[in-house]
């Protein structure tokens, strides 16, 4: 037999084992002794097959590492046809995570048992395909047109139970699995149990018709907006239950392979990729022994602590907020209570949980309970000064091995860590907003961080469910600082010509959750003017940030004082053209001599793409960012970026970085090269057709 399947028997059971770590994907080993292992049954006198997986999982999926390859025979789909062809009965086992691939192995079983803390998924839209060994076909079969339709377009897995009240498993145990599966294959050869082709189920279409799949596409394109993937599993589920099977999988098939060249998918794959190569810890780090963590503060409970509070209570940490006074302590706490309250109104969270959260959540004024924690994130006001205060103070108050995280965006870490008489336990952990929903965590290590406390911290990002990346000490470390360039060609253009409304709608058009101005004025404008005021390094240029700074200086800090780059009703987020703010742009620009002409789209979104890209090769250069799919992750995770893009390093690359290098050259030429030099590594890689690293 293979070396990934194995082929055992059981009495008048045939075990059939796969065994291919980490996560016993469909690699083509496997499809391979999982056909000899059919063959074999079909041929000996077994009375019926066990299929179960060794480690940690059932099969969590095809082996996502080949799509981009020629393909390799056998096909997945045709084993789980062989397989669901066996005349005698086939039992599945199944444990850990069966996804995809794996649950679609599943479902061309007859009969399915599964661990009681299983979980069950088809998540293949996550990477921007649809299920395709069959999943389109089996499951409305088994559960139904709708709900299969919710597990591929959300792709989010379910338990066992859910499973089984579905229709997707026929039992769950508690029990240990393989005995649990060999003895409910005796069961149903006791009672005469015959093989049970999902193929052979007539699907139920009460009231599901072709109008009905066109209903879901358009809601999809609205939810989905600009997702391929989605449509497609909805065309794939109408043939699946509406041609005959043969013909329903190659056509499905096809679609399969054109999802997988897509653009689409290969960016999702590739942040698929990314976010476990950015949990990958440098090599003085890997082996050290990580420091406990279970007490945590937080000093400061505004809107990023409170978030921040939110995050670790919500993963099951005790965590005490310390504000400065009676007042902003309450505030704190109801921040925290009304957040939690408005998920449990729209039904997302029970009381018993609500309950719990809020017993782990403690809201002080005594910063000397700073003294018996772990970790202490200081989430408060931006400014070097204040924080060196703080941080002197914790120096003085926390316990031998405690970690001293700040959560600043722009500020020196390194200057922060060096009021204290430690600097090797302190570390950035800069969230984004709001801290309790965001994925993403910069985890910034200093000069002198201490290798142990980096990896503490990026432990316990992944333990309180977010997306870590590792990267260095500049200003706005590697989102904060690509976005600098991105904004101050943003406002160039307006000066230009271009109105905000049409810088946005180019972005938004490209894929952007929201144009630059746009976020401005949603983060408040004055929260940019104040960081750029305090910068001692500001060019000396009155054209840079102009706009931004003018709007902040009239108090039109954007939606918060319902005026900005645009007009908002009170307390509204749609925003309006404000032909006064074109005017004041217009006007701004004669007074600096900057002429005004037509600006297309294209060019908005090369100048804004092509600054932020030439900006993260030179925190790629300077070893600030570790790789380029580190600063993917960090753009699709915490800015907005489209992730069918796959990030602005991955989007450049998609675009050829000798085309990219080229236009930054002409912008050069046109610009003048105060900001448009190339980075030395754009051009090494453009001129070697190296990736970027
Ligand atoms: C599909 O099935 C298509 C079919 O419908 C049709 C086919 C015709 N392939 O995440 P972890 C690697 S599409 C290859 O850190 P965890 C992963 O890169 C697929 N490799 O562990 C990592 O490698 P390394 C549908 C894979 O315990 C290592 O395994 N399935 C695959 O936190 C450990 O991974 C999915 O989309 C794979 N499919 O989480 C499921 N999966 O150590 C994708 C993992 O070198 N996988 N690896 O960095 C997952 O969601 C999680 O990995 C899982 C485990 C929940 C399973």
């Amino acid at each position: 037999m293979s070396q990934t399947v194995s082929y055992t028997r059981d009495g008048e059971l045939a075990v059939v084992t796969i065994d291919n770590p980490p996560v016993n994907a469909t690699s083509q080993a496997v499809r391979a002794g999982l056909l000899e292992a059919i063959n074999r049954a079909v041929a000996d006198d077994s009375r019926a097959l066990v299929l179960c997986c060794a480690g940690r999982t059932f099969i969590a999926g095809a082996d996502i590492t080949e799509f981009g390859k020629p393909p390799l025979a056998p096909a997945l789909p045709d084993v789980l046809d062989a397989l669901e062809a066996l005349p005698k009965p086939v039992i599945v086992a199944i444990h850990g995570t069966a996804l995809g691939g794996g649950l679609e192995a599943a479902m061309a079983g007859h009969y399915r048992i599964a661990d009681s803390r299983a979980k069950l998924g088809l998540p293949e839209v996550k990477l921007g395909l649809l299920p395709g060994a069959g999943g389109t076909r089996r499951a409305p079969r088994l559960m139904g047109v709708k709900p299969s339709l919710e597990l591929m377009t959300g792709g989010a897995p379910i338990s066992a139970e859910a499973a089984r009240a579905s229709g997707l498993v026929d039992r769950v145990t508690q029990d240990a699995l393989l005995p649990a599966a060999l003895a409910y294959a005796r069961e149903l050869l006791a009672a005469g149990a015959t093989p049970r082709p999902t193929a052979a189920i007539v699907p139920v279409l009460d009231g599901i018709d072709t109008a009905w799949f066109a209903a879901e596409k358009t809601a999809l394109r609205k939810s989905a907006r600009g997702r391929t993937a989605p449509q497609r599993i909805v065309d794939a589920l109408e043939l699946g239950v509406t041609l005959p099977p043969a013909e329903a999988a190659l056509r499905t098939r096809e679609m399969f392979l054109e999802l997988v060249s897509s653009t689409e998918s290969k960016a999702l794959r590739h942040l698929f990729f990314a976010e476990r190569e950015a949990a990958k810890l440098p090599a003085d780090c890997r082996d050290a022994t990580r420091r406990t963590v279970e007490r945590i503060g937080v000093l400061g409970g505004g809107t990023m602590g409170a978030g921040i509070a939110m995050n670790f209570a919500e993963s099951g940490l005790h965590v005490t907020v310390i504000e400065t006074d009676d007042a902003a302590a309450a505030r704190a706490l109801e921040r925290i209570r009304s957040t939690w309250q408005a998920a449990r109104a729209k039904g997302r969270l029970d009381d018993a949980t609500l309950a719990k959260r809020l017993e782990r959540v403690r809201v002080s004024t005594e910063f000397s309970l700073m003294a018996d924690m772990d970790l202490v994130v200081e989430a408060i006001f931006e400014n070097l000064q204040v924080k060196q205060e703080v941080f002197g103070r914790l120096d003085a108050v926390c316990r031998p091995g405690a970690i001293l995280a700040s959560n600043t965006s722009y500020q020196d870490l390194d200057a922060i860590a060096a009021a204290t008489s430690r600097p090797a336990d302190v570390i950035g952990m800069h969230y984004f907003s709001p801290a309790n929903i965001m994925k993403l965590l910069e985890v910034v290590r200093g000069a002198k961080t201490a290798p142990d406390v980096v990896a503490t911290v990026m432990d316990l990002a992944r333990r309180v469910g977010k997306i870590p990346a590792l990267v260095g000490v500049c200003y706005g470390f590697v989102g904060n600082r690509m976005l600098i360039p991105y904004g101050r060609e943003a406002q160039m253009l307006l000066l230009e010509g271009a109105t905000p409304s049409q810088v946005d709608g180019a972005m938004e058009e490209f894929g952007m959750a929201m144009g630059p101005c746009a976020v401005g004025d949603l983060a408040g404008l004055d929260v940019g003017f104040r960081a750029r005021s305090s910068r001692s390094d500001r060019p000396d240029d009155p054209r840079w940030f102009r706009v931004g700074d003018m709007l902040a200086e009239q108090g039109r800090f954007g939606q918060k004082t319902g005026a900005g780059f645009y007009l908002y009703e009170a307390g509204g987020r749609e925003r309006r053209p404000d032909p006064a703010v074109e005017q004041m742009i217009r006007d701004e620009a004669a007074r600096l001599g900057v002429a005004q002409r037509a600006i297309s789209a294209t060019e908005i979104v090369e100048r804004l793409m092509y600054a932020m890209v030439n900006e993260g090769c030179r925190a790629l250069e300077e070893g600030i960012a570790q790789r380029a799919s580190d600063i993917d992750l960090i753009y699709a995770n915490g800015y907005g970026f489209p992730a069918v893009r796959g990030g602005p390093m991955m989007y450049a690359q998609t675009v050829g970085l000798g085309d990219v290098l080229a236009r930054i050259r002409a912008f050069r030429e046109q610009l003048g090269p105060r900001y448009w030099e190339p980075s030395a590594l754009l051009v090494r890689c453009a001129a070697s057709g190296e990736s970027l690293p």
